[in-house]
């Protein structure tokens, strides 16, 4: 019997463990334990590193797994780096389940940047009210900009930031368009940093952007080596079924 591994942490992650779990596959969904409580998933989960590859191709080896699904968000570039090394020391089949970038449409209004550095150096001089859509992980990186009003949104509550003036809010997607545009409004927010994480889950604030009129710092995707790769969740059960990649 297989034994799927799935790389998880985004939506299109847990819809692939909902659809596993419909067909009574072996599978378990890996998470880093970035966040306090992870959704709930219809299989089996893991929670914490690996150790590098070594820890992830051992784990697969002692484990049996015979497939590995590679459903971490676009950023999460060193376990997508990990996962193709250690599927090719363990000789397990690997597979990327990935969303297309957001793409600048009409009435956007996008700057964009290669990574958070340089997306402070985009804010300008003059205090502005700034909606930081980041997360938790890259904040630091705006400390060397203080003059700004910073509404931050975080996962799980968390100690006070080094921003003087910030406001937290905590929540966790997917969110929506009248939900952004409440808060957008609320705080009074001239500019939006967003990553391209694509997807559906974080979109509804870039929506938000366009109906205020408001630009939007856009930090490109970190750059993940080629592997092979599909964009839908009935592709990777046919990969499964039928060894067949219907690329993105
Ligand atoms: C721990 C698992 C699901 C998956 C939901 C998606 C959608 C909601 C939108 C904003 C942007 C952000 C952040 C975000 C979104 C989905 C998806 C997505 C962005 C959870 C989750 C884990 C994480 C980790 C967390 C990061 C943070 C990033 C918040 C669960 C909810 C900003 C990315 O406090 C921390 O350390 C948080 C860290 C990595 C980025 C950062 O640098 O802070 N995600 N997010 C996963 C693990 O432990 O392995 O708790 O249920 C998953 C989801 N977050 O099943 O419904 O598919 O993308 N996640 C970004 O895109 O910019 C929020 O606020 O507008
Ligand atoms: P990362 O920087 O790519 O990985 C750093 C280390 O975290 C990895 O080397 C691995 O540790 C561990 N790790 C990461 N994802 C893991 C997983 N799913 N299962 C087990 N260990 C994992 O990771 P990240 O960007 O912090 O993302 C962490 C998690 O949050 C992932 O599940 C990702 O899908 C989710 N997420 C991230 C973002 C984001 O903006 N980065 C957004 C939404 C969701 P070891 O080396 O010890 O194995």
């Amino acid at each position: 019997m297989r034994h799927i591994l799935l790389l998880g942490g985004t939506t299109e992650a847990s819809a692939l463990a909902t659809a596993l779990a419909a067909r009574g596959e072996r599978a378990m969904l890996s998470y880093a334990g970035r966040t306090e409580a992870p959704r709930v998933q219809a299989i089996p989960t893991r929670v914490g590193g690996f150790g590098g590859v070594e820890g992830l191709a051992a784990y697969m080896i002692r484990e049996g797994v015979t497939h590995l699904v590679d459903a971490t968000h676009p950023f999460a570039a060193r376990i997508s780096a990990n996962a193709m090394a250690a599927a090719t020391a363990a000789g397990v089949p690997l597979l990327a389940l990935t969303r297309p970038e957001w793409v600048e449409g009409p009435g956007d209004r996008w700057i964009r940047v290669g990574n958070t550095g340089e997306a402070v150096a985009r804010l300008g001089f003059e205090p502005t009210r700034v909606f930081l859509a980041l997360g938790r992980q890259t904040i630091g990186d705006f400390a060397s900009a203080p003059q700004h009003f910073y509404l931050l949104r975080f996962v799980d509550a968390a100690a006070p930031p080094a921003l003087p003036r910030h406001h937290l809010v905590v929540d966790r997607g997917p969110f929506t368009l009248a939900g952004e545009l409440a808060l957008l409004r609320e705080h009074r927010i001239q500019m939006v940093v967003a990553k391209n994480a694509g997807g559906s889950g974080a979109r509804a604030k870039l929506d938000a952007a366009r109906e205020l009129g408001l630009p939007v710092v856009m930090v490109d995707r970190p750059f993940i080596p080629p592997r092979p790769q599909v964009g839908s969740v009935a592709a990777v059960l046919d990969w499964l079924d039928h060894g067949v990649v219907r690329g993105v």
